[in-house]
Parts: structure tokens; C-alpha cells; sequence
């Protein structure tokens, strides 16, 4: 006997038995309901005072039978019925409404949320006969109109309808308004969703650079949805009301993936998954994506590997096999393209060896630090948010050709030149990993060696991309970060970069305020200034340490 969902209210084996026999034996597959079956439903329902309703497979096989009470159904959790991005759940449902009521609220909820085929009501007579059949279906990708429409009611005599033709047809239009691919197999496009009681100010410079980082990890974002609120729902963190829309605008847009701006724990990630079927990240996976697509040395591999672990391993959500599909790709990429191992044991296992052998070149480095003993030369390091332009500044300055990109964390390995002043001071000049907002916990934990190679520098160069909307909020995050790492009684100039992009004035009014040099740093005939003073600053740091270093001119 299939499982009744609901108190079955007098509803017996048997009568089940004749409505599988109905579907099976005499009704088309591709039949929503026909009169013969309507009228059974019509009289159980009738019989035991309750709405009774039928799931039905696109083998036209009953899967789910739900007793309601006298106003509603209630559709069991239907997450071991999977969908691929922009299919429909591949089942139906049909019900019985005592009286005369056409579909409510909460059949349309169920439609939509749950992406089901169709949903049909059938209304009965005050005698238990079929009287009407209401149906509705999603309406593919559209912004303007109401996301279903509801057809004009149906005779009882005119029951036997074939639903695949439609069906096929929602598909087919649900797949037409998914996005154009990249070629790259990877690539997902991506909806982003913010939910938060800050200033809308606050809320849209988030996203944006959400977006940002989205572009950089090769995602294509399709949509931002945003909701206000001073707090976010215990269980699907996003309010249920909203959750509903957000789902249906995903299958709308064909979107593969939602990416979150706030950190979500396991059981939110389960409750939205369920709900909408699709792949969620958070703002902290898509940076450790990002920084496992590009790191490059031994160390920083295994660095990124041991804080997407880390991250993961308190949100593993692995309900059941399916679920993998729901975890691989963007947010599920270890370093080098390998396949995070996502299962509790083993990653506990990974986690163990990766930390044993970060040690172990942790402590090879110092070795061979404390060999070379004393430096031998002052060192410069480039700081500042990610994008600021660190990469381009070493470049220009030393004539090297590091890395330096439109995108964001470009460099995640650092480089080290050598440079000599105007008035033959020579120091070490380092590039750094950029710096980012709200950065993820376990990444600054795993990152702390190579930042803690600043604490090195005896000069640190704050780079401020003074032409991004958001340089203030980036150079509080930065400062916020160099005290978390004990470097803020390091000496340090500040910087503004990409001057060509500001007017003026502007740029001259910022630089009194914030105390700062202008740059251009893809343009050495803007450096001097900046040169000058940084030798000046070398040169009074080293004799105030006089003796320190061995070859600077005192
Ligand atoms: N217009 C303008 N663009 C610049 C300037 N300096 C750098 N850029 C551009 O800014 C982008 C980022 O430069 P990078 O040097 O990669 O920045 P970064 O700080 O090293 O970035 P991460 O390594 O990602 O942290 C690149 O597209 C550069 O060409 C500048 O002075 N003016
Ligand atoms: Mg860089």
C-alpha cells in the first residue's frame, strides 16, 4: 500500500487499491484525471469529509496519496524527487475540494515551491459528484505577468485531458529562458541574494561587489534578490513568503545556483535546498572558490584546501546521494581542480594530514629564515584590498611582470623584487594577497604564515583604489585586518591609486584627508612622489634600528 500522508480519516487500503488500478489499468499516462476517476475522488472525499489528493509520475503512477482536513492538503516533503536547474518536479497533483472552491493561496504556493507538473482541483457537488476541474501550471520566465495562470474551468464530461503536450511545452520555454552557457563546463549562472537589516547604501555596495567576486570565480549572475529584514528567519533564513518568490524567480531564469551574501549554517542551507531544489553557496565559499581556482605554490594549495574544509565540514549537508549533484562545481572545487572530498570521516582525515604538512613547510620556512639570520635587506610590502592595484605597482616599479588582472584576488601567491632608490637605498619590495571585507574566519587562520611574513616589513604601503565607490568601507577593512594581525604599529604610507580615474580636485581634497599619496601605478611618471617618500621612510625607519641592516647608508 503506498504511504498516506495525513490522518487517513477513514480513507482504507482498498479504496487506494482502486484508484491505482484506475490510473494504471485504464487511464493514459499522459491523462490528468479522467471522469471515472473523478468521480471517486469526488465520492471518498465526499465520504470521509476530507479533501483527498493524488500524486501522479509522468508514468501516470499514483506516488503520493494525502488525506487533508476540509480546507487543505498538505504535500508531503517531496525532496527525494529531484530536478535538474529549470525542470519541473515531473509530478501532478490532483485533488478534491468539497464545495465549490476553485484553487486557493495555498495550492498556487504548492505549485510554484514545489514545482509541480500541474495543480488540478477537482470541485464536488453538495452529493458527492464532480462538479468542476480548476487547473493551473507555472508559466515560464516572465517579469512582468503572474508567475502561473490558471485555466477557465472544466465540465466533468470533459475530464480527459492529455497534460504532456502542455508539460513539454513549460519545459521547453523553461529551457529556452536559461541563460547562454560559457563554453567552460564550470560555469553557472547564479542568482545572489542578500538578506539584512543594514542601509540599503550598505546592502546594494555589498552586492556589488558580490557580483564581483561572482564574475571572478567565472559565475554568471542573472539576478540580485534582496530582502530587509531586522531578522533573519530561524529556519530558512530568508523569509518563507520570499523564499517561494526567490524559488520560482531560479526555475524562471534557469538559474544553477544561489549564492548568499551572509554566512548560512547547515540546517538553513538543508531547508532552502529542499525547498528549492538548487545549489546554494555564501559569500565565503565563492571566495574560497575563488582562491582554489588560483593558488599556485605547495603552500597556498594546501592552505585554501585546509579552509574550504574547515569551512565545509560543520555544513556538510549530505541527506542523501542525490544531494552531490547539489554540492559539486563552484563551492565544491578544491585547489587544482581536484573534487572536495565531501564526507565527514575522510574530510576530518584530510584536515589532519593537510595541517601536519602545512607544519612541516611552516617550519622548513623559519628554518631557512633564521639560517639567512639577519636581513639583509628593508622590506616594502604592498598592501590593501583586493583589485587595488598591488600586482601593477610591484610591476611598475620594479619592471617585473608579475600577474596583475581586472579581477579579484588575481594574486593569492606573494612575489618579492628587489628595488633600488634614487639615492641607492635598496630594500625588498613585496606583493600580497588583497585584502577583502568580512573576510572568511578560516581563511585568515589558514593564510595567517604567509601574513604573518609581514610582520617582516618594516615599511607597509596601504594601496587604496581610490576610484572604487566603496574606498572607504575597503580601507577600514583593511586597517581592521592589520590590527587583527598585530601589524598596526608597522610604519605605513597610504597610498591612492588610479588617479587618472578621479577628477583633480577630488583626488587632492581625499589625499588632505586621508593623508595620502596619489598614484597612477600603471604609469611610473606618477611615482616619484610616492618614491621619494618611501626612501625618505626607509631610510629614517633603518636608522632609527641603525646597525639593523648592514648595507643601508646611515
Ligand atoms: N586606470 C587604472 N587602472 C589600474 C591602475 N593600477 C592598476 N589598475 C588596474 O586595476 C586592475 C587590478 O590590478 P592588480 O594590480 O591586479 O590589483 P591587485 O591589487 O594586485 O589585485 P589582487 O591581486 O586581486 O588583490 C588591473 O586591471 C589593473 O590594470 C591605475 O593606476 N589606473
Ligand atoms: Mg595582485
Amino acid at each position: 500500500m503506498k504511504k498516506i500522508y495525513g490522518n487517513t480519516g477513514g480513507l482504507k487500503a482498498s479504496h487506494i487499491k482502486k484508484l491505482e488500478y484506475l490510473y494504471r489499468r485504464r487511464t493514459p499516462p499522459e491523462f490528468l484525471v479522467t471522469p471515472e476517476i473523478a468521480r471517486e475522488l469526488c465520492m471518498l472525499a465526499a465520504e470521509i469529509r476530507r479533501q483527498i489528493g493524488l500524486l501522479i509520475d509522468r508514468q501516470g503512477r499514483i506516488t503520493n496519496v494525502i488525506v487533508g482536513d476540509r480546507k487543505r492538503i498538505v504535500i508531503p516533503d517531496l525532496s527525494e524527487f529531484r530536478t535538474a536547474p529549470g525542470r519541473l518536479k515531473g509530478l501532478r497533483c490532483v485533488h478534491v475540494h468539497i464545495g465549490n472552491e476553485p484553487l486557493s493561496r495555498d495550492d498556487i504556493t504548492d505549485l510554484t515551491l514545489l514545482k509541480l507538473d500541474m495543480m488540478a482541483a477537482i470541485t464536488a457537488t453538495q452529493n458527492g459528484q464532480p462538479y468542476q476541474i480548476h487547473i493551473g501550471y507555472i508559466l515560464p520566465g516572465n517579469d512582468d505577468i503572474k508567475p502561473y495562470r490558471i485555466l477557465e474551468p472544466i465540465k466533468p464530461d470533459r475530464l480527459d485531458i492529455g497534460c504532456f503536450e502542455l508539460i513539454q511545452a513549460i519545459e521547453s520555454e523553461l529551457a529556452q529562458s536559461r541563460p547562454v552557457r560559457f563554453s567552460k563546463q564550470s560555469a553557472e549562472s547564479a542568482i545572489l541574494v542578500s538578506v539584512s537589516a543594514d542601509s540599503r547604501d550598505e546592502v546594494s555596495d555589498s552586492m556589488d561587489e558580490l557580483k564581483e567576486l561572482a564574475v571572478s570565480a567565472g559565475i554568471e549572475v542573472i539576478e540580485s534578490f534582496i530582502q530587509y529584514r531586522t531578522k533573519a528567519d530561524p529556519k530558512f533564513y530568508i523569509g518563507p513568503g520570499k523564499l517561494e518568490e526567490l524559488s520560482l524567480l531560479a526555475l524562471q531564469k534557469g538559474a544553477t545556483i544561489l549564492v548568499f551574501d551572509q554566512e548560512l549554517n547547515s540546517s538553513q542551507i538543508r531547508s532552502i535546498t529542499d525547498k528549492t531544489d538548487i545549489k546554494i553557496i555564501d559569500r565565503t565559499q565563492l571566495i574560497l572558490d575563488i582562491f582554489a581556482q588560483r593558488a599556485r605554490t605547495k603552500e597556498g594549495k594546501l592552505q585554501v584546501e585546509l579552509a574550504q574544509l574547515k569551512y565545509m565540514l560543520p555544513r556538510l549537508v549530505t541527506k542523501n546521494t542525490a544531494m552531490s549533484r547539489l554540492t559539486g562545481g563552484i563551492g565544491g572545487r578544491g585547489p587544482g581542480e581536484t573534487k572536495l572530498e565531501l564526507n565527514r570521516r575522510l574530510a576530518r582525515n584530510r584536515i589532519n594530514q593537510l595541517e601536519t604538512r602545512l607544519l612541516l613547510v611552516i617550519q622548513h620556512r623559519q628554518q631557512q629564515r633564521a639560517k639567512r639570520g639577519k636581513k639583509d635587506l628593508p622590506v616594502i610590502s604592498i598592501i590593501g584590498y583586493t583589485n587595488a592595484g598591488k600586482s601593477t605597482l610591484l610591476n611598475t616599479l620594479t619592471k617585473s611582470r608579475v600577474l596583475a588582472e581586472k579581477r579579484l584576488f588575481a594574486t593569492l601567491d606573494p612575489s618579492s623584487r628587489r628595488l633600488k632608490f634614487p639615492r641607492d637605498t635598496e630594500v625588498i619590495i613585496t606583493d600580497t594577497v588583497g585584502f577583502i571585507k568580512n573576510i572568511p574566519k578560516d581563511l585568515l587562520v589558514a593564510f595567517r604564515a604567509t601574513l604573518e611574513e609581514l610582520n617582516s616589513a618594516d615599511l607597509l604601503l596601504h594601496l587604496i583604489d581610490i576610484s572604487n565607490p566603496r574606498f572607504e568601507a575597503q580601507i577600514e577593512s583593511v586597517e581592521k585586518i592589520l590590527s587583527d594581525l598585530n601589524l598596526n604599529n608597522t610604519a605605513m604610507i597610504r597610498v591612492f591609486n588610479k588617479q587618472d580615474l578621479v577628477g583633480k580636485e577630488t583626488i587632492e581634497r581625499l589625499c588632505r584627508i586621508f593623508d595620502s599619496i596619489p598614484i597612477s601605478a600603471n604609469d611610473v611618471s606618477t611615482l616619484p612622489p610616492l618614491i621619494e617618500k618611501m626612501e625618505h621612510s626607509i631610510e629614517s625607519i633603518c636608522q632609527k634600528y641603525s646597525g639593523y641592516h648592514n648595507n643601508i647608508p646611515i
